[in-house]
């Protein structure tokens, strides 16, 4: 009997896309500035916190004075990664300002908006990034980690091993950026990097039983609630969901616990497309939508002024949930016409 041959797995940096100019570029930048400001957007999720973490901690390391700026909508679950790195203190004045994972100018979380003429560096993953800094490294990544992880790397020599808090934290940007890497957006460079963070020892079944596998009581009705009122539509194509202001103030349901909401109505089989929306203050709802490869999300939110990827989007809409899901009704034939043009296009 032969022996097995050896089955060498080569992940040298140089066979992965990306130690290309723009992050030397970046990181030549950083390195002549001192004093940073790092800013997470709206409705901070784990990539925007877990990038600011990751990079403002890494700045600290090489020296530089960094603070992230102080969001007031930072939650309890992930508050423990800026711990000790927020800015509590208006007199402190950075000589360079940083968003990450932040699109647009109107992602801009409440308070920072003065900033909105002084950004310098903008990183992000966004296709749909408005370029609103003197400096924009935007790359087509599954998460902002990512990005921020190249610019790390950029720094290093080859084999170097991160710090395990930075690795906590770009870990925490990556898995929950690509539904613990088991989105259409997960590709070899995102496993590489998760990789790359397991290396350091952190605990990863400690962290994704935190951020995958433990449901609050509250969310647990809410979705129920939420899926005994869903509507299906074009066959069952498109479903459309609903999170009413009452099941939220009488749960008490909390930002936290409705993260990632929106990937369970696209869970359903058959659904190609999938809204969720959800009632918030001054008679406006805020609306995800979820897409499994044959429907672009992105697309289906520009029809109504938002955007984001193919596969997750969003916009907000005045009117209650109800009337919301009728307007998207009315749309919904713009969604699956246009796809077919796309698809004619590609023959
Ligand atoms: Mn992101």
């Amino acid at each position: 009997m032969k022996p097995n041959k050896k089955v060498k797995l080569v992940l040298h940096k140089e066979n992965v896309p990306q130690q290309s100019m723009v992050y030397l570029a970046a990181a030549e930048l950083l390195a002549r500035r001192d004093n940073f400001l790092i800013i997470t957007h709206k409705r901070p999720d784990g990539d925007t916190i877990g990038s600011a973490a990751a990079l403002c901690r890494f700045l600290r390391g090489l020296g530089k004075t960094a603070f992230i700026y102080n969001n007031r909508e930072i939650t309890p679950k992930y508050y423990p990664l800026v711990a000790g790195l927020v800015a509590l203190s208006h007199e402190y004045v950075p000589d360079t300002i940083i968003t990450v994972d932040t699109a647009s100018l109107a992602m801009l979380p409440t308070g920072a908006t003065a900033y909105r003429e002084d950004i310098d560096i903008v990183i992000d993953h966004h296709e749909s990034n408005t370029r609103y800094g003197k400096y924009c490294l935007v790359e087509n990544r599954a998460a902002c980690g990512e990005v921020i992880y190249e610019l790390i790397a950029a720094f290093s020599n080859e084999g170097f091993l991160l710090p395990a808090d930075i690795a906590e934290a770009i870990y925490v940007a990556v898995s929950t950026d690509t539904g613990c890497f088991s989105y259409s957006n997960t590709t070899a460079e995102s496993l590489f990097v998760a990789a790359r963070c397991a290396v350091s020892g952190i605990s990863l079944e400690r962290i994704n039983k935190i951020l995958f596998r433990t449901t609050s009581r509250a969310r647990a009705i809410v979705e129920s609630d939420m899926m005994h009122g869903i509507k299906f539509y074009e066959n069952g194509r498109a479903a459309v969901a609903i999170i009413s202001s009452s099941i939220q103030e009488s749960t008490g349901v909390s930002a936290d616990d409705l993260e990632n909401i929106a990937s369970v109505a696209s869970s359903i089989e058959g659904v190609d497309i999938a809204y969720t929306i959800t009632e918030i203050a001054d008679g406006e709802c805020k609306v995800s939508v979820r897409t499994n490869g044959a429907v672009s999300a992105n697309n289906a939110a520009k029809l109504f002024g938002g955007g984001g990827h193919r596969g997750a989007a969003g916009f907000v809409r005045k009117g209650s949930g109800k009337q919301v899901r009728r307007d998207i009704e009315n749309r919904l034939n713009l969604v699956f016409e246009s796809e077919i043009k796309t698809a004619d296009t590609q023959l």
